[in-house]
């Protein structure tokens, strides 16, 4: 009997565990975080459940309403953010809320309002929720200096400020992966248990990756460096392999499987979107968060993107992220361009 795997198998480290044991290394820290993230846990597996019975509870189809960003909202998108914002509010750790489907920030009543700022999409990846495929939750976390008296700057502060981010992914398993700032962490939901068990130790990308994920579809309208990346990833030099093409269309899980089997992923700016598509302070921020903390890198096409100061809390900004190496790649195309 191998009573080392036997051990592993019996000695569980749920999320709860793991982040009770960080809080023990720093003896002045009153578990006001691990609070927060019990009622995150909660609204991750709230969602996971009502995304495997979506389709027998009928929630699947149109809300009949729009939201901020013009886009068709769906029964579990308004169902997602309505639970995210309650757990978050009555978690009492929280004063400023920022979510990709409301079009204000929430300022927690008084009562009831903690020292945290969090920023979240409910439900990343909404256009794939019809046919089964991978989508998934977003969210960042930061501190605020003062928050009796909170504003909406401290809301607006450069992602490189984040004390912790993460996503769950609601795929063929339930994964939510986290990082407090020392490293980057992968639990699997047990639905047996309800609980979120660590699988995932300490994920480090790949330094250089065999996949880059972009939507090619919008090829015609890309800046030259995007444009010569991805030739280059399809033509390399001589003796080196093309790349293999991926793309989900859901952030979360081709993050995801970047952070797992190295790689890039980009969403550039176009002539159409010059800002690119995906939103600063619930996308690109946590995502970017994710991939430093693994050893990779996260660049805007201009600079590092946790060093970006957002000024609106939807704004958007073009993002490639992921193996350190083919971030430096794009990065170093981008350079030469500005010198011409
Ligand atoms: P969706 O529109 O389905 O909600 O920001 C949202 C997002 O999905 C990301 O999850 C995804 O990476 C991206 O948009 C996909 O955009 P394209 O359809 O333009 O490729």
């Amino acid at each position: 009997m191998d009573h080392a795997a036997d051990a592993l198998r019996t000695d569980l480290m749920t999320i709860t565990r793991y982040v009770l044991n960080e809080q023990s290394k720093h003896p002045e820290s009153r578990g006001d975080f691990t609070i927060l993230l019990s009622h995150i846990v909660l609204g991750c597996k709230f969602v996971c459940s009502s995304v495997n019975k979506a389709g027998l509870a009928k929630l699947i189809g149109l809300a009949g309403e729009t939201n901020v960003q013009g886009e068709e909202q769906k029964k579990l998108d308004v169902l997602s953010n309505d639970v995210f914002v309650k757990a978050l509010v009555s978690s009492g750790r929280t004063c400023i809320l920022v979510s990709e489907e409301d079009e204000e920030a929430t300022f927690v009543e008084p009562a009831l309002r903690g020292r945290y700022c969090v920023v979240f999409d409910p439900l990343d990846g909404s256009s794939n929720i019809d046919c089964g495929v991978s989508i998934g939750t977003i969210f960042g976390v930061y501190m605020v200096k003062d928050f009796t008296e909170p504003t909406l700057d401290q809301a607006l502060q450069p992602g490189k400020n984040m004390v912790a981010a993460g996503y769950c992914m609601y795929g063929s398993s339930c994964t939510l992966v986290l990082s407090t700032g020392s490293g980057v962490n992968g639990f699997t939901l047990d639905p047996s248990l309800g609980e979120f068990i660590l699988t995932h130790p300490d994920i480090k990308i790949p330094k250089k990756g065999k996949i880059y994920s972009v939507n090619e579809g919008n090829a015609k309208n890309w800046d030259g460096p995007t444009a010569k990346y991805v030739e280059n990833c399809k033509f390399p030099k001589e003796g080196s392999s093309p790349k293999s093409l991926r793309y989900i269309g859901s952030m979360v899980a081709d993050v995801h499987r970047t952070l797992l089997y190295g790689g890039i992923f980009l969403y550039p700016a176009d002539k159409k979107s010059p800002s690119g598509k995906l939103r600063v302070l619930y996308e690109v921020f946590p995502m970017s968060f994710l991939m430093e903390q693994a050893g990779g890198q996260a660049f805007t096409g201009k600079e590092r993107a946790l060093d970006l100061l957002p000024k609106k809390i939807h704004e958007r900004s073009p993002i490639f992220l992921g193996s350190y190496d083919d971030v430096e790649e794009i990065k170093a195309l981008y350079a030469a361009e500005a010198k011409n």
